[in-house]
């Protein structure tokens, strides 16, 4: 199943307390005081999973707590520092407090880890307030309690490049092709009905990052279909490639289906269609695809580059995941040139 959003309880441990307490020792009657500090309770860490895609497993598990730090003892023993509670989550989920709305951690990068709350300070035991006047204090700490927080985790995937299209388009018949990733494929539209991401091995040991999503319609951004719920998982991407069918075959004109793409992903998230550097016209195997094609050209053909294939029978796909690894690399390196520039600013 796939899960986008869950809420879960999250809570640091709390301090221990420290302890008050005075030496007995025999033939000493009246010894020091001895009582250690409380340790420090646990932080609760969040991390990156590699290769987790969904928040699945959050719907069943909801509380997780750190332990807490242990209490001072007696003969100046301090406690135990409590043990972390270590989250792994699918990265690109961004974790915010339900009652503030304040996000707490991004976990944007496959190898990030955050401390989202941290653990309760010990309290200080009794040894620590002997001074020369004072050298009997009964004076401790109760260590710092710490209180359980409800937060949403939200999944924004990851995927360096996204595939846009109308349903039955061949999206995911392209993802199979490219990718490691095994989607479902069938002549019916919204086959697809939650994002998958596959790999995309490339030679020197490099790959990328592809992500399917299931398809928009007129009004997606309104929530029509299966609506803007999954735009999100297209929102980092570097790069995105719309997908279309050439064919016609649900009784569409490719010409207007990418004319709504593009208005789509504009009112979703203004500057998203700039992203799109591709179109990929898929089905170029079916008669129908070529008349289409040349109306495609003439109309878009200055605006964007068009990449007839078909996804169902090209026998190689090397020059195509050439040409989009180029176009990543790029995008890349465009996106560090504006980070640079605003630092440089
Ligand atoms: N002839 C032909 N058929 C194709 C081609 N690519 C995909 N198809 C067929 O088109 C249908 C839809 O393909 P999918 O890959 O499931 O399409 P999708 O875009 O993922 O569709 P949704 O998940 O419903 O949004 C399937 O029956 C595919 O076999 C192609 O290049 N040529
Ligand atoms: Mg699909």
């Amino acid at each position: 199943m796939f899960v986008d959003k869950a809420q879960i309880t999250i809570k640091a441990g709390d301090g221990g307390n420290g302890c008050c307490s005075f030496r007995r020792e025999a033939f000493i009657p009246k010894g020091g005081p001895d009582g250690g500090d409380g340790a420090t309770g646990g932080n609760v860490v969040f991390v990156a999973a590699p290769g987790e895609q969904s928040l699945q497993d959050f719907l069943f598990n909801r509380r997780f707590a750190a332990k807490n730090g242990g209490n001072g003892k007696g003969k100046d023993m301090h406690g135990r520092n409590g043990a972390d509670v270590i989250i792994k989550v699918p990265p690109g989920t961004i974790i915010r407090r339900v009652d503030t709305d304040e996000v707490l951690a991004d976990i944007d990068t496959i190898d990030k880890q955050v401390v989202v709350l941290r653990g309760g300070k010990g309290g200080r035991g009794n040894a620590r307030f002997a001074t020369s006047v004072n050298r009997a204090p009964r004076e401790h700490e109760p260590g710092e309690k710490t209180e359980p927080v409800l937060v949403e985790l939200e999944l924004k995937l990851i995927a360096d490049v996204g595939l846009v299209g109308f349903p039955n388009a061949g999206k995911s018949t392209l993802l199979s092709a490219l990718s490691n990733a095994k989607p479902k494929i069938a002549p019916y539209p919204f086959t697809t009905r939650h994002p998958v991401i596959g790999t995309v091995e490339m030679p020197e040991f490099k790959s990328f990052l592809m992500a399917d999503v299931p398809g928009l319609l007129d009004g997606a951004h309104r929530n029509v279909g299966l609506g803007h719920e999954f735009l999100r998982h297209i929102e980092r991407t570097k790069i995105l490639l719309y997908v279309l069918d050439m064919a016609g075959i649900d009784g569409r004109n490719p010409v207007d289906d990418l004319t709504v793409l593009q208005n789509e992903l504009e009112l979703y998230l203004k500057g998203l269609s700039s992203r799109a550097v591709y179109v990929i016209a898929n089905k170029m195997d079916l008669e129908e695809s070529q008349e289409n094609l040349k109306v495609l050209k003439r109309k878009f053909g200055r605006k964007i580059k068009i990449l007839p294939i078909s996804a169902a029978t090209d026998e190689s796909f090397d020059k195509l995941k050439k040409t989009i690894w180029e176009a990543l690399l790029e995008a890349r390196e465009n996106e560090n040139k504006k980070d640079y520039e605003k630092y440089a600013r």
